[in-house]
């Protein structure tokens, strides 16, 4: 069985991200979708949250698993006997990070290999930065994130503190 890691901040999850999740879940026998825990991000959502916003936005997947990790996304893998990171790439701009990661982490453990998708070009733009920053002046993003998502941020924006 070919187990496979989708790993990020998903702060919060958007519909670029989902896409690389369906499209992934096809291809690999499971797929777990593994959010960091990073002490030095101020995120918007805590952990808590976005683990159980992907789990909603996932629901419908039966091969997909939400989890969090903290530390080294190999150390996670190995304990999850996963050989197989998936991450998504958008424009030029993200390639170069993300081959200096596939790099690191190939040299951290030479089993495991990254799989880059390419972004649908529908979501192309879209980041969860760029989702923030339309919510939290008050535009729609109703066609970029997921419905509970679109209630997480409305409900974060009225009341920063809830
Ligand atoms: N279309 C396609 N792909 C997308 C889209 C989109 N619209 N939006 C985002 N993505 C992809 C990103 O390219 C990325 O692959 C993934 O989705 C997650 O995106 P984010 O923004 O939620 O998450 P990041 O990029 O902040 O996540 C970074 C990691 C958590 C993967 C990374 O920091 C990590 O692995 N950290 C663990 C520590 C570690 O092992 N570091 C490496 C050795 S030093």
């Amino acid at each position: 069985m070919t187990v496979a890691v989708y790993p990020g901040s998903f702060d919060p999850v958007t519909y670029g991200h989902l896409d690389i999740v369906e499209r992934a879940s096809r291809v690999f026998d499971r797929l777990i979708v593994a959010v960091l825990i990073n002490r030095s991000k101020t995120p918007l959502f805590t952990v808590e949250e976005r683990v159980a916003l992907l789990k909603e936005a996932t629901k419908h997947l039966a091969n997909v698993e939400v989890d969090s990790f903290t530390g080294l996304l190999v150390e996670y893998m190995r304990r999850r006997g996963a050989r197989a990171i998936v991450k998504g790439l958008r424009a030029v701009t993200d390639f170069e990070y993300e081959m200096q990661m596939a790099l690191i982490n190939k040299n951290l453990d030479p089993s495991i290999e990254t799989f880059f998708m390419m972004t649908s070009k529908e979501y192309s733009f879209l980041s969860s930065s760029i989702v923030k920053e339309v919510a939290r002046y008050g535009g729609r993003v109703d066609d970029l994130v997921p419905p509970c998502v679109v209630e997480a941020l409305r409900r974060r924006f009225a009341d920063p503190g809830g």
